[in-house]
């Protein structure tokens, strides 16, 4: 059965964020099949990419004395810094080969504009700058939304949090995420998704 109003969507699954790659989220490979098979089950499958020019402000090695991890203050707010990752056009911002990306209706880029972060497939880290992702889905008539993919902690989490306060019910699958689980940000994610009213499986 494949309901029309249900979603399924898969976030960052990309060779950046797999073993071997620039941002590594342990075991994020290992998610693949299991993705595959549950893209059966959802009237739409929506795949977004992690998309960042050279340079982007979000790496570390685009500030004086900062390394990966660090923290900064940005205009929209505290950003962690990462290694360099997902840059436009690379072999470490494609999909991992295993994916079945021959099934997605729509696959949404995000984290092109330079000044800005964007973990949430709806809106950039200033959580104001939409990425077009709602109109989409109000569109096509899609209410309920299940989400798996990388990583648990920031990108899946940013986008349960905003659908479920954009008033989609969402549901996170976790066996099929993997975490970057920083300082303590894969629990302090749980909390605040549970919290939101996303539906933990
Ligand atoms: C992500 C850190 C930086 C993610 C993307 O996909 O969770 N994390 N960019
Ligand atoms: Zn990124």
């Amino acid at each position: 059965m494949r309901p029309e109003n249900e979603a399924l969507i898969v976030i960052d699954v990309q060779n950046d964020f797999c073993p071997g790659g620039a941002l590594a989220v342990p075991e994020g490979d290992v998610i693949v099949p299991g993705i595959n098979a549950l893209m059966d089950e959802f009237g739409a499958v929506i795949l977004t990419q992690d998309w960042h020019p050279a340079g982007h402000s979000s790496f570390a090695s685009s500030h004086t004395d900062k390394a990966p991890y660090d923290m900064i203050e940005m205009p929209y707010g505290p950003q962690v810094l990462w290694p360099d990752h997902c840059i436009q056009g690379t072999e470490g911002g494609a999909f991992h080969d295993g994916l079945n990306t021959t099934r997605a209706d729509l696959i949404i880029r995000k984290g092109y504009n330079p000044q800005i972060d964007s973990y949430s497939a709806f809106f950039e880290n200033d959580q104001k700058t939409p990425t077009g992702l709602v109109g989409y889905l109000q569109n096509r008539d899609i209410d309920t939304l299940t989400m798996v993919g990388l990583a648990t902690d920031y990108c899946v989490n940013f986008s349960a949090v905003n659908a479920a306060v954009l008033g989609f019910n969402v549901a996170v699958r976790l066996d099929l995420c993997r975490a970057i689980d920083l300082n303590g940000s894969l629990d302090a994610a749980l909390s605040g998704m549970t919290g939101a009213g996303v539906q933990l499986a």
